[in-house]
């Protein structure tokens, strides 16, 4: 190759890299805006801590016993949703909230990774066996939703779900009693 003849790949080559440079930019660009649009527009976050729990030893004894799970009033007036994620079905089948008042949820899985989502809300997240999965999220319109499963956990997945009801505060309120939990299962 002639001196002159190998400026000119030398040129091309360099003029290449920079145009797929300025690609990756982008797309990198695009990307961290994404992350910014979703957890600012959307309010949804990556989980901020790790818990873990025995998912052998749920339904003998703690937090996630059965008599235990449903919508209580903390004694420090904190709402928290309790929930356990099993093949093919959520304990309990119904949860109750308040309306406008922020409800923290704690959830996990006996069994596979299963997930729910509340109606078309943000209210999202997985549940692993071995961890518990908590977040806040607070709900302005009364109604009810549906809460699938939205983590393909196996051949009964499609009829895995949840109903999930929010009711006006002082409603809730007025049947909330300290240290009784509340879910809208028909019995
Ligand atoms: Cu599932």
């Amino acid at each position: 190759m002639s001196e002159t003849g190998r400026h000119v790949s030398e040129a091309v080559a360099s003029a290449a890299e920079r145009r797929w440079g300025i690609v990756v930019a982008l797309i990198i660009v695009a990307l961290v805006a994404m992350m910014i649009f979703t957890g600012v527009h959307w309010a949804s976050m990556p989980p901020s801590r790790v818990e873990t729990i025995d998912p052998r030893t749920l339904h003998i004894s703690g937090e996630f016993v059965e008599s235990n799970l449903g919508t209580a009033v903390e004694a420090d007036g904190k709402v928290v949703v309790r929930l356990v994620a099993q093949q093919y079905s959520f304990e309990p089948q119904c949860m109750v909230v308040p309306a406008d008042t922020p409800v923290t949820f704690r959830g996990t899985s006996t069994d596979v990774i299963h997930g729910f989502v509340v109606g078309t809300t943000n209210a999202n997240v997985m549940l692993i066996p071995g961890y518990v999965a908590t977040f806040t999220a607070t709900f302005r319109k009364t109604g009810e939703h549906l809460m699938p499963c939205h983590e393909y956990c196996g051949t009964g997945h499609a009829a895995m779900w949840a109903r999930f009801r929010v009711v006006p505060q002082p409603e809730f309120m007025a049947k909330a009693r300290k240290g009784e939990r509340l879910t809208c299962v028909s019995r």
